[in-house]
């Protein structure tokens, strides 16, 4: 263990409790479908498909395939002043799959910057017609939108703003957030009371004035703070503020895009569109890192304006539309489409909804909530040490089950693999159900 141990020192793990950690490294070495390699030769059992991002599977061949192929052929291309096809291509099939009037893409390499050039846009899109003192954003309470300054500051999870306070962004305010336990606990789908919650943007509105404020941007579904599903006509409600008072809607559908929802997005699912789509994770099914963002042709052409030889936004990264992540994007988006897979979810949510709910009665669960394929499952936390049952359940079962299953504090996440076999969706709940029994 010694060895092994000098291995793992150098790197600062992300969101992760590095000491904890490198007390007893956790090593996944290879990935195949639906499941690790760990370096004592195990096999895992995935049962957060990636970090909610490999929705099709480990090393899709047709994926590793794309992408080999690509990174043979061209390597990298110049992403400013030219372009190359695969960028060409994967923004007209990005943009056919989007709702409608979302038909412009511009691609990041993240979630986080997906969130930062929307903002930006927005703010870009206000002063280009004349509205320039439309700076504010409006976020949400457990709202998390990356860890760059502007999601940063617009999310709404204490733990990653506290450390950071003095340089959030200064005009932002937060909804409140839509989890309730007196009259929503054990909820599946979607609760029915909590619509009125969006009223809050009224209120917001009054006190900024509306004409102040820039963008709304929400998760359709929050899901790193616990998988919140939105109260029935909640969204709706949002969307019909926003539209009185000229505020752009920003969905962030870093998670809900691509079929967790069992639709291409979840503005379809809800049937409410956004103005700006951020987007990342599954667009490439985690295999190469992008991310993009959606936008409505009137803020592209609000912003076409000026001398022609002109940039017309003074936004954009290195790697915009990098060929291997293009390549990567195009094979997951045909497989989507090939495979059936959006259907294939709709088929699997009630399944998934029984099984995570077959936790419901245990005494050491205070509530479970689903949607689509994200599960949420709280768990009382233990006398003066939060977070530690959260974490035994993540290492019993890496350890002892053979299952990888993530945790956040004393929550456990769910995100089962779009084109996940029922038995193994029993299983993972079989598995937790037990660990919990056997765990203080
Ligand atoms: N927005 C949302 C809605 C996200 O879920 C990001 C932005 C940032 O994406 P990047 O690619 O910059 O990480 C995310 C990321 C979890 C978990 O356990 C979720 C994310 C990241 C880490 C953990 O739920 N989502």
């Amino acid at each position: 263990m010694q060895a092994r141990n000098s291995t793992v020192n150098s790197y600062w793990m992300p969101f992760t409790a590095n000491r904890d950690f490198k007390k007893n490294p956790r090593v996944i070495v290879a990935a195949e479908g639906h499941y690790y390699h760990t370096d004592d030769g195990r096999r895992l059992y995935d049962a957060f498909s990636g970090l909610w991002t490999c929705g099709l599977g480990h090393c899709h061949p047709k994926i590793v395939e794309a992408v080999q192929r690509q990174v043979a052929k061209l390597d990298y291309a110049i992403a400013f002043q030219v372009g190359h096809d695969k960028v060409f291509e994967l923004a007209g099939q990005v943009t056919s799959m989007a709702p409608e009037g979302l038909n412009k893409v511009f691609f990041t390499n993240s979630g986080s910057e997906s969130v930062d050039s929307a903002l930006k846009i927005a703010l870009a899109y206000h002063r280009a017609r004349g509205e320039g003192h439309r700076t504010r954003f409006i976020g949400r309470e457990r709202g998390y939108h990356g860890v760059n300054f502007g999601g940063m500051s617009v999310g709404g999870m204490f733990a990653n703003r506290k450390a950071f306070g003095a340089s959030l962004l200064p005009a932002v305010d937060h909804l409140r957030h839509t989890h309730d336990l007196e009259h929503n606990r054990f909820t599946r789908g979607q609760p029915e009371w909590g619509m009125h919650l969006a009223e809050d943007l009224e209120r917001l509105a009054a006190l900024h004035d509306a004409s102040n404020i820039a963008a709304v941007i929400v998760e359709p579904v929050p899901g790193s703070s616990g998988i919140l599903p939105p109260p029935i006509g909640y969204l709706e409600r949002l969307r019909e503020i926003c539209d009185t008072h000229g505020i752009l809607l920003i969905f962030d559908e870093v998670i809900t895009a691509f079929g967790r929802l069992g639709a291409p997005f979840a503005a379809h699912r809800f049937g409410v569109t956004p103005d700006l789509i951020t987007t990342a994770k599954g667009l490439t099914n985690g295999v190469i890192p992008m991310g993009a963002v959606l936008v409505k042709q009137e803020i592209y052409d609000a912003l076409m304006k000026g001398p022609e030889q002109l940039i017309e936004l003074f936004h954009g990264y290195t790697y915009s539309g990098h060929p291997v992540a293009c390549a990567a994007g195009l094979a997951a988006l045909s497989i989507y489409e090939d495979e059936g897979i959006f259907e294939q979810v709709e088929q699997l949510e009630g399944h998934f909804e029984d099984a995570i709910h077959s936790l419901a009665d245990h005494p050491k669960v205070t509530d479970v909530r689903n949607l689509g394929l994200m599960g949420g499952v709280d768990l009382q936390s233990r006398e003066g040490a939060p977070g530690m049952r959260g974490m035994e359940i993540h290492k019993r079962c890496f350890w002892d089950e053979d299952l990888v299953v993530r945790h956040s504090m004393d929550l456990l996440q769910f995100s089962p693999f779009l084109n996940s076999r029922p038995e193994d969706i029993t299983m993972t709940f079989e598995k937790v159900r037990k660990l919990l029994d056997d765990i203080d």
